[in-house]
Protein backbone atom coordinates (compact mmCIF):
# COMPACT_ATOMS: atom_id res chain seq x y z
CA UNK A 1 0.00 0.00 0.00
CA UNK A 2 1.27 3.14 -0.60
CA UNK A 3 1.79 5.83 1.79
CA UNK A 4 -0.83 8.40 1.43
CA UNK A 5 -0.22 12.11 2.13
CA UNK A 6 -2.81 13.68 1.40
CA UNK A 7 -6.01 13.21 -0.92
CA UNK A 8 -8.33 15.47 -2.98
CA UNK A 9 -11.91 14.83 -4.59
CA UNK A 10 -13.02 16.88 -7.30
CA UNK A 11 -16.55 17.52 -8.34
CA UNK A 12 -19.76 19.61 -8.27
CA UNK A 13 -20.76 21.00 -5.17
CA UNK A 14 -24.05 18.40 -5.21
CA UNK A 15 -23.80 14.94 -4.45
CA UNK A 16 -24.16 13.15 -8.24
CA UNK A 17 -21.65 10.86 -8.37
CA UNK A 18 -19.69 12.24 -5.61
CA UNK A 19 -22.18 11.34 -2.56
CA UNK A 20 -20.93 8.48 -2.30
CA UNK A 21 -17.14 8.66 -2.14
CA UNK A 22 -17.38 11.71 0.20
CA UNK A 23 -19.49 9.29 2.78
CA UNK A 24 -17.18 6.12 2.33
CA UNK A 25 -14.18 8.43 2.98
CA UNK A 26 -16.16 10.54 5.88
CA UNK A 27 -17.12 6.87 6.94
CA UNK A 28 -13.58 5.86 6.98
CA UNK A 29 -12.26 8.54 9.06
CA UNK A 30 -9.96 8.96 5.78
CA UNK A 31 -8.59 12.37 5.58
CA UNK A 32 -9.59 14.32 2.24
CA UNK A 33 -10.17 17.52 0.64
CA UNK A 34 -13.37 18.31 -0.70
CA UNK A 35 -13.03 20.21 -3.50
CA UNK A 36 -16.36 21.88 -5.27
CA UNK A 37 -15.65 22.67 -8.78
CA UNK A 38 -17.88 25.30 -10.40
CA UNK A 39 -19.43 24.81 -13.78
CA UNK A 40 -17.16 27.09 -14.77
CA UNK A 41 -13.87 25.84 -13.32
CA UNK A 42 -15.05 22.96 -14.85
CA UNK A 43 -15.24 24.16 -18.46
CA UNK A 44 -11.86 25.80 -17.92
CA UNK A 45 -10.40 22.11 -16.82
CA UNK A 46 -12.08 20.42 -19.63
CA UNK A 47 -10.26 22.72 -21.69
CA UNK A 48 -6.81 22.88 -21.19
CA UNK A 49 -7.70 18.75 -20.81
CA UNK A 50 -6.94 18.79 -17.14
CA UNK A 51 -8.98 15.86 -17.06
CA UNK A 52 -8.57 12.23 -17.24
CA UNK A 53 -11.40 11.79 -19.70
CA UNK A 54 -13.41 15.19 -19.41
CA UNK A 55 -15.24 14.54 -16.47
CA UNK A 56 -15.57 14.78 -13.05
CA UNK A 57 -15.40 12.93 -10.23
CA UNK A 58 -11.67 13.01 -10.22
CA UNK A 59 -9.67 11.76 -7.01
CA UNK A 60 -6.36 13.18 -6.65
CA UNK A 61 -4.00 10.68 -4.63
CA UNK A 62 -0.98 12.17 -3.32
CA UNK A 63 1.90 9.90 -2.23
CA UNK A 64 5.46 9.57 -0.75
CA UNK A 65 6.50 9.08 -4.32
CA UNK A 66 4.22 11.32 -5.97
CA UNK A 67 0.37 11.76 -7.71
CA UNK A 68 -1.69 9.71 -9.32
CA UNK A 69 -5.00 11.17 -10.23
CA UNK A 70 -8.00 9.23 -11.69
CA UNK A 71 -11.44 9.82 -12.96
CA UNK A 72 -14.20 6.84 -12.81
CA UNK A 73 -16.74 7.01 -9.98
CA UNK A 74 -16.80 3.23 -9.51
CA UNK A 75 -12.78 2.72 -9.75
CA UNK A 76 -12.40 5.61 -7.26
CA UNK A 77 -15.60 3.99 -5.47
CA UNK A 78 -13.65 0.76 -4.64
CA UNK A 79 -10.56 2.61 -4.16
CA UNK A 80 -12.02 4.29 -0.80
CA UNK A 81 -14.03 1.45 -0.16
CA UNK A 82 -10.96 0.06 0.42
CA UNK A 83 -9.14 2.34 2.51
CA UNK A 84 -12.54 2.69 4.63
CA UNK A 85 -13.73 -0.96 5.35
CA UNK A 86 -16.44 -0.60 2.70
CA UNK A 87 -15.31 -2.89 -0.07
CA UNK A 88 -14.54 -6.51 0.65
CA UNK A 89 -11.02 -7.23 0.27
CA UNK A 90 -10.75 -10.89 1.30
CA UNK A 91 -14.10 -12.50 -0.36
CA UNK A 92 -13.77 -12.22 -4.12
CA UNK A 93 -17.35 -13.34 -4.36
CA UNK A 94 -18.29 -10.47 -2.44
CA UNK A 95 -16.89 -8.21 -4.23
CA UNK A 96 -17.89 -9.48 -7.80
CA UNK A 97 -21.37 -8.52 -6.61
CA UNK A 98 -20.35 -5.24 -4.93
CA UNK A 99 -19.08 -4.63 -8.86
CA UNK A 100 -22.04 -5.79 -10.18
CA UNK A 101 -24.24 -3.15 -8.52
CA UNK A 102 -21.66 -0.64 -9.36
CA UNK A 103 -21.64 -1.02 -13.08
CA UNK A 104 -25.78 -1.08 -12.23
CA UNK A 105 -25.69 2.37 -10.78
CA UNK A 106 -23.07 3.34 -14.35
CA UNK A 107 -25.75 1.90 -16.19
CA UNK A 108 -28.45 3.30 -14.96
CA UNK A 109 -26.83 7.03 -15.23
CA UNK A 110 -26.02 6.39 -18.74
CA UNK A 111 -29.40 6.17 -19.84
CA UNK A 112 -30.47 9.30 -17.85
CA UNK A 113 -27.37 11.09 -19.75
CA UNK A 114 -29.64 12.08 -22.63
CA UNK A 115 -32.42 13.43 -20.97
CA UNK A 116 -30.37 15.31 -18.68
CA UNK A 117 -28.33 17.05 -21.88
CA UNK A 118 -31.07 17.53 -23.81
CA UNK A 119 -32.29 21.69 -24.55
CA UNK A 120 -35.58 21.28 -25.91
CA UNK A 121 -38.15 20.88 -23.24
CA UNK A 122 -40.49 19.09 -25.46
CA UNK A 123 -38.08 16.62 -26.34
CA UNK A 124 -36.61 16.32 -22.61
CA UNK A 125 -40.27 15.75 -21.75
CA UNK A 126 -40.99 12.74 -24.41
CA UNK A 127 -37.39 10.60 -23.13
CA UNK A 128 -38.68 10.99 -19.50
CA UNK A 129 -41.22 9.98 -20.13
CA UNK A 130 -39.89 6.30 -21.39
CA UNK A 131 -37.70 6.56 -18.49
CA UNK A 132 -40.27 6.59 -15.76
CA UNK A 133 -42.81 4.12 -17.48
CA UNK A 134 -40.85 1.90 -19.11
CA UNK A 135 -36.62 2.61 -18.56
CA UNK A 136 -36.88 3.00 -14.80
CA UNK A 137 -39.22 0.63 -13.89
CA UNK A 138 -37.39 -2.37 -15.52
CA UNK A 139 -34.29 -1.61 -13.78
CA UNK A 140 -36.11 -1.18 -10.72
CA UNK A 141 -37.35 -4.68 -11.61
CA UNK A 142 -33.42 -5.80 -11.81
CA UNK A 143 -32.52 -4.14 -8.55
CA UNK A 144 -35.60 -5.63 -6.77
CA UNK A 145 -34.64 -8.99 -7.76
CA UNK A 146 -30.94 -8.64 -6.70
CA UNK A 147 -31.49 -7.51 -3.27
CA UNK A 148 -34.18 -10.26 -3.29
CA UNK A 149 -31.40 -12.67 -3.95
CA UNK A 150 -29.51 -11.74 -1.60
CA UNK A 151 -32.03 -12.68 0.97
CA UNK A 152 -33.62 -9.18 1.55
CA UNK A 153 -31.07 -8.27 4.14
CA UNK A 154 -31.75 -4.48 3.75
CA UNK A 155 -28.02 -4.37 1.82
CA UNK A 156 -26.77 -4.73 -1.46
CA UNK A 157 -24.43 -7.54 -0.45
CA UNK A 158 -24.28 -9.79 2.48
CA UNK A 159 -25.69 -7.73 5.34
CA UNK A 160 -23.26 -4.70 5.65
CA UNK A 161 -22.93 -1.66 4.62
CA UNK A 162 -20.76 -1.51 1.62
CA UNK A 163 -19.73 0.97 -1.42
CA UNK A 164 -22.88 -0.55 -3.83
CA UNK A 165 -25.25 0.91 -1.17
CA UNK A 166 -24.29 4.06 -1.15
CA UNK A 167 -23.74 4.58 -4.88
CA UNK A 168 -27.34 2.94 -5.22
CA UNK A 169 -28.82 5.17 -2.29
CA UNK A 170 -28.03 8.57 -4.02
CA UNK A 171 -29.07 7.05 -7.48
CA UNK A 172 -32.28 6.26 -6.28
CA UNK A 173 -32.51 9.40 -3.96
CA UNK A 174 -31.78 11.68 -7.32
CA UNK A 175 -34.23 9.80 -9.40
CA UNK A 176 -37.72 10.38 -6.16
CA UNK A 177 -36.32 13.54 -5.57
CA UNK A 178 -38.70 15.57 -7.86
CA UNK A 179 -35.82 17.14 -9.49
CA UNK A 180 -36.13 15.07 -12.77
CA UNK A 181 -38.98 16.64 -14.41
CA UNK A 182 -41.48 13.92 -15.54
CA UNK A 183 -40.11 11.69 -13.43
CA UNK A 184 -42.20 10.80 -10.22
CA UNK A 185 -41.93 10.84 -6.80
CA UNK A 186 -43.60 7.36 -6.09
CA UNK A 187 -41.08 6.15 -8.96
CA UNK A 188 -40.10 3.19 -6.64
CA UNK A 189 -42.97 3.13 -4.40
CA UNK A 190 -44.39 -0.09 -6.01
CA UNK A 191 -40.94 -2.15 -5.06
CA UNK A 192 -41.53 -3.30 -1.87
CA UNK A 193 -37.73 -4.55 -1.02
CA UNK A 194 -36.40 -1.41 -2.95
CA UNK A 195 -37.86 0.96 -0.67
CA UNK A 196 -37.13 -1.28 2.15
CA UNK A 197 -33.59 -1.14 1.73
CA UNK A 198 -33.74 2.42 0.34
CA UNK A 199 -35.11 3.27 4.20
CA UNK A 200 -32.46 0.49 5.63
CA UNK A 201 -29.73 2.38 4.09
CA UNK A 202 -30.81 5.53 5.07
CA UNK A 203 -30.87 5.25 8.76
CA UNK A 204 -27.28 2.92 8.26
CA UNK A 205 -25.78 5.95 6.59
CA UNK A 206 -26.89 8.36 9.11
CA UNK A 207 -25.52 6.23 11.85
CA UNK A 208 -22.29 5.64 10.45
CA UNK A 209 -21.93 9.11 9.22
CA UNK A 210 -22.59 10.10 13.46
CA UNK A 211 -20.14 7.77 14.36
CA UNK A 212 -17.30 8.67 12.29
CA UNK A 213 -17.83 12.36 14.41
N1 LIG B 1 -18.36 7.12 -16.11
C1 LIG B 1 -17.95 8.35 -15.50
C2 LIG B 1 -18.94 9.44 -15.90
C3 LIG B 1 -18.53 10.78 -15.40
C4 LIG B 1 -19.52 11.87 -15.77
O1 LIG B 1 -20.26 11.78 -16.75
N2 LIG B 1 -19.50 12.94 -14.96
C5 LIG B 1 -20.39 14.04 -15.18
C6 LIG B 1 -20.94 14.55 -13.86
S1 LIG B 1 -21.82 13.33 -12.98
C7 LIG B 1 -19.64 15.20 -15.81
O2 LIG B 1 -18.48 15.43 -15.51
N3 LIG B 1 -20.33 15.95 -16.65
C8 LIG B 1 -19.79 17.15 -17.21
C9 LIG B 1 -20.27 17.33 -18.61
O3 LIG B 1 -20.37 16.31 -19.30
O4 LIG B 1 -20.48 18.46 -18.97
C10 LIG B 1 -17.86 8.17 -13.99
O5 LIG B 1 -18.47 7.22 -13.48
O6 LIG B 1 -17.17 8.93 -13.30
Amino acid sequence: MNNIVNLRLRYFPFPGRAGAIRDTLTIGEVAFDDLHTTFEQYGELNATNALPFGALPVLDVETETGKVSAAQSNAILRYVGRLSGLYPVNDDLQALKVDEALGMGEDIYALLAPSLHEQGTERKMVMRKTLAEETLPEWAGYFERLLVANGSTGFVVGDSLTVADLKLYWLCKFLVSGDLDGVPTNLLDNFTTVTIWFKNIATVRKARLASAG
